[in-house]
């Protein structure tokens, strides 16, 4: 009979390409060899080294899915999730950097940019010379971006930006920030503005004390007037499927990523309950502890198939942004349940910074509520499900 692979009891290998294993493989050996060995201080001393930026781009990590003219890789979205999945396994922080350049700063400035634009900024955020950034949330607008007050307003030749974002991934060392902003020159309609490192009145103080996501960098964005020319405007989007166009991409990548640091609790968890003894057994030798592998172990299972359909579906062009939503909200649900259960399990050593699971569980209480919390997630699923919308 088949045999039975406890890391992989669907054969997910065999559904994949030989670039996208090669792809994953590149990811996996980078994150396992340059980034685990440096995330269990950068977590204890809440520091973001920005060389990393620049070594993902060295190996095409960042924006793979943009066309290689512009400095991408040209790859589809399925290596974009296997990516994700793999920089995951090690701190959802480092996705979380990963997937802010790619999808929410790279993705924009190549779906609504001008030619210039892209020509002048794709090439170094690909590298990782540049660093971007991107604000939509404010202090007083978060799940309902359409409440947000940064203003642009007309002058000659450009735009005078006022107004402020909270909770920004990266903000505290970009170059660049892709800002949602409403304009008055355009029907007060939302649109996209390039504000770069240096123009007057633009700054982004770091957020200090997060108890969560430690390993990734966040910050403000202060707008006190910045002027920029009409050149920096994204021309070709307007109003909040700007912004949530790039929310998609980082949301689907988010389904995979979680399923990674899923895998590293669970793997965590069985090899600690197997060495581990107490009552003269090992623990994973108990009831109790194998319900809870076997839980895990089906989680994962079917969280990577929605995941690798979703990304299927993807690159046909055929994915319903609906069922990003239930990708996003399962995998990160599901990656928290399994978070806690492995951090259980590991007893007293489960909150030691030795082990991987206490760090994984508090990052993903971030990834649970950011890109869409996990409730607003389940009311654009009802929306969609039954046609009535119940956010307000
Ligand atoms: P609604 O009326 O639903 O839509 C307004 C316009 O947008 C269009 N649209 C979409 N377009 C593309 N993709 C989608 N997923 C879209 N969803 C909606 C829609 O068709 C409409 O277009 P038009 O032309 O008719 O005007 O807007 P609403 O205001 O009712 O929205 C409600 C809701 C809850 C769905 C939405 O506001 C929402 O998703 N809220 C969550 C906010 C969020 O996800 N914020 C994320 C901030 S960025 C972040 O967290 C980055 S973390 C990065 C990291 O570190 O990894
Ligand atoms: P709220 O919107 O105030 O929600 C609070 C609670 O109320 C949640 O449980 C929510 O589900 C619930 N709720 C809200 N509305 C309803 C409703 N209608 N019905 C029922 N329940 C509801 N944003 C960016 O723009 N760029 C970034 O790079 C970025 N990075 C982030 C990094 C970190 C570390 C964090 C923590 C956040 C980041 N965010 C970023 C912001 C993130 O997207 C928001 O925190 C998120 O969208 C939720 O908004 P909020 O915090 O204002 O919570």
């Amino acid at each position: 009979r088949a045999v039975f692979d406890w890391a992989d009891p669907l054969d997910f290998e065999a559904q994949l390409t030989e670039e996208e294993r090669l792809v994953r493989d590149t990811a996996r050996d980078y994150a396992q060899e340059r980034l685990l060995p440096r995330v269990a201080s950068a977590y204890l001393e809440e520091r973001f080294d920005r060389e990393i930026m620049s070594e993902m781009g060295e190996l095409g990590l960042l924006g793979p899915t943009i066309p290689e003219e512009f400095g991408g890789a040209g790859l589809g979205y399925v290596s974009y999730g296997l990516v994700a999945r793999e920089v995951e396994r090690v701190d959802s922080g480092y996705r979380s950097a990963m997937s802010v350049q790619s999808s929410l700063v790279m993705h924009p400035i190549h779906a609504y940019g001008s030619e210039a634009q892209k020509r002048r900024f794709l090439p170094r955020l690909a590298t990782g010379e540049i660093v971007g950034c991107f604000g939509l949330t404010e202090p007083d607008a978060g799940s309902d971006p359409a409440g947000m007050r940064t203003r642009a307003e007309k002058i000659d030749g450009g735009y005078r930006l006022s107004g402020a974002k909270m909770w920004i991934t990266n903000a505290p060392i970009a170059d660049l920030a892709v800002v949602w902003a409403k304009s008055a020159a355009h029907d007060n309609e939302i649109r996209g503005f390039l504000v770069e490192r240096g123009m007057t009145g633009f700054s982004t103080p770091k957020i200090e004390g997060k108890l969560s996501l430690r390993a990734s960098i966040t910050g403000e964005i202060v707008l006190d007037g910045v002027e920029l020319p009409e050149e920096n405007l994204l021309p070709n989007v307007s109003g909040l499927k700007g912004p949530f166009g790039c929310l998609n991409r980082a949301r689907y990548g988010i389904g995979w990523g979680t399923m990674g640091a899923a895998e590293a609790c669970y793997a965590a968890a069985r090899s600690y309950t197997l060495d581990r003894h107490q009552f003269g057994k090992p623990l994973a030798a108990t009831q109790l502890i194998q319900k809870k592998l076997s839980d895990m172990a089906t989680e994962i299972t079917l969280g990577l198939q929605l995941a690798l359909r979703a990304g299927r579906l993807f690159d046909e062009g055929r994915l319903p942004v609906e069922t990003i939503s239930m990708l996003k909200r399962n995998n990160c649900g599901k990656a928290l349940d399994i978070a806690r259960l492995a951090r259980d399990m590991h007893g007293g050593n489960g909150i030691s910074s030795e082990y991987p699971v206490m760090r994984h569980m508090l990052n993903l209480e971030t990834v649970n509520t950011y890109e869409g919390t996990h409730d607003i997630h389940a009311l654009i699923l009802g929306r969609a499900i039954t046609g009535h919308q119940a956010f307000f």
